[in-house]
């Protein structure tokens, strides 16, 4: 099996070898899907993974604007198409100056098996630009949005690729991409998801990511006996995915003691409560501020410049930021701090040696994949609503998100479960992903 799985990963890489976080995230599902495909004589011969890794197709473009002082920029613009067997393509855009095709290749890769756990008919894709929005004035967002916009609506479309949000994308760029598209078709349309609330957007969209982690965190608990009721957890980032993971976990009964953002993470002793949950809000997403400025605010936090929370003892944590953001240290000192339970709000925030400790502690471990898909998750059910042209209730979209995450946490468990009763979230996502994937593939023959 070592050498199936080698001779593969070689071949992967004779093509993307300068690309280390794509060939990261195949490196872990060909871990666990070739010995399940070894298994099973359907997907023997077509090789199907093959297929799965090589985007259906990627389009770069140049996005040229014009900054406050009429200087000219040119960023690179970029839509990763991956893989449509069940559906359009669906994920999100990034903007944030490390953007490049390693890194949306990782993130498209990862999206199908994510959007295939979700139960709804997306495919997978992403994109986005090495364009940074912070320090940018709304003019020059909107500019950029605008530019980025005059390409991208070529190659998307309701029923052929949906984007949304991600890494420095928000309510405010969705507002202005899907305000171009509309202009450039003269169509309202269900093109983007996250849209705001009275021009198609879902209720629930902008909590989900953060929500649905924290129902999955809790039904890994709860298999195990346990719950979020009284205990620690740390979250990592202070974005869209940390704020809501923070405010969900609260409301679940827990006591959150971590905040982060590049620069460094913030410990308040006390926790962060609701009160001090809606000043990070305002203050990331109105001032658009920096996490540091919390601890001068509250006396009983400190703030750790150019550190991770990793080291603060607790029961869960959360990471929400970024990829590679926890590494085998990092991991190490979570299971040695009596951690039991990681959930990944972010995608691929664990580094494989962080993975591997893990599952050495055998503590429960969620890959992003299965435990962020709820926004994702979500984004198919505004698509849903915008086809109906009809509005759910708040309670009605977070009933279907919460059915959407148990259902993921229990094709995990099918999937992953290890002789010994420990089970493996990282297997059990990859093959319940693969299989819906694989099977619309092998109906539709080799395109
Ligand atoms: P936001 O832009 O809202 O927030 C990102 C947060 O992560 C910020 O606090 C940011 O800090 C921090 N961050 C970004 N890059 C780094 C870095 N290199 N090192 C340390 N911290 C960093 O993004 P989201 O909250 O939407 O996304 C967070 C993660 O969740 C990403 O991995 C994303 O792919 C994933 N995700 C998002 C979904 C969504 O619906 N939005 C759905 C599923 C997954 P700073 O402000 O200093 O840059
Ligand atoms: O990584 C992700 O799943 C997202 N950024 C959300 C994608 C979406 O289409 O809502």
């Amino acid at each position: 099996m070592e050498a199936k799985i080698k001779a593969f990963m070689d071949e992967v890489k004779t093509r993307n070898g300068h690309e280390p976080e794509f060939i990261q995230a195949v490196q872990e599902v060909a871990e666990t899907v070739i010995p399940y495909i070894a298994k099973h004589k359907i997907y023997n011969g077509k090789n199907i993974l093959l297929r799965m890794v090589e985007p259906e197709r990627l389009v770069s473009f140049r996005v040229a604007w014009v900054d406050d002082d009429g200087e000219i920029h040119v960023n690179r613009g970029y839509r990763i198409q991956m893989n449509s067997a069940i559906g359009p393509y669906k994920g999100g855009l990034r903007f944030h100056p490390t953007v490049n095709a390693s890194i949306l290749k990782f993130l498209a890769f990862e999206q199908v098996f994510k959007n295939s756990l979700t139960t709804l008919p997306m495919g997978g894709g992403k994109g986005g630009s090495d364009f940074d929005p912070k320090g940018k004035s709304d003019d020059e967002v909107m500019r950029f949005c605008h530019a980025f916009m005059l390409e991208l609506n070529r190659h998307i479309g309701p029923n052929t690729d949906v984007p949304a949000g991600d890494i420095g994308v928000g309510a405010r760029e969705i507002g202005f991409l899907f305000g171009m598209y509309k202009k450039i078709r003269n169509e309202f349309t269900g093109v983007l998801t996250g849209k705001g609330r009275s021009w198609g957007g879902s209720l629930i969209r902008p909590e989900a990511t953060g929500y649905g982690t924290v129902y999955f965190a809790q039904s890994m608990m709860q298999t195990n006996g346990m719950d979020l009721k009284g205990k620690d957890v740390v979250i990592s980032g202070s974005g869209n995915v940390a704020q809501y993971a923070a405010e969900k976990a609260l409301h679940l009964g827990a006591k959150i003691l971590t905040l982060s953002d590049s620069q460094g993470y913030i410990h308040d002793t006390d926790g962060i409560d609701e009160e001090k949950l809606a000043y990070v809000m305002d203050l990331k997403n109105n001032k658009r501020g920096r996490i540091s400025e919390y601890a001068d605010k509250y006396s009983a936090a400190t703030f750790y410049k150019g550190e991770t929370p990793w080291t603060v003892k607790c029961d869960i944590a959360l990471p929400c930021a970024t990829q590679n953001e926890l590494d085998g240290e990092d991991a190490k000192a979570l299971v040695k701090n009596g951690c039991v339970c990681v959930a990944e709000g972010a995608n691929m925030p664990s580094t494989p040696e962080a993975i591997h400790e893990f599952h050495e502690g055998k503590i429960l471990f969620a890959p992003g994949k299965a435990s962020n898909a709820g926004g994702v998750a979500t984004s198919g059910l505004e698509m849903s609503q915008n086809s109906l042209r009809i509005s759910w209730s708040r309670e009605e979209v977070d009933q279907r998100l919460k059915d959407i995450m148990e259902d993921i946490h229990d094709s995990c468990v099918k999937y992953g479960k290890d002789d010994d009763g420990y089970c493996n979230y990282v297997k059990g996502a990859n093959i319940a992903g693969f299989v819906k994937v694989a099977d619309a593939m092998l109906a539709q023959g080799v395109i």
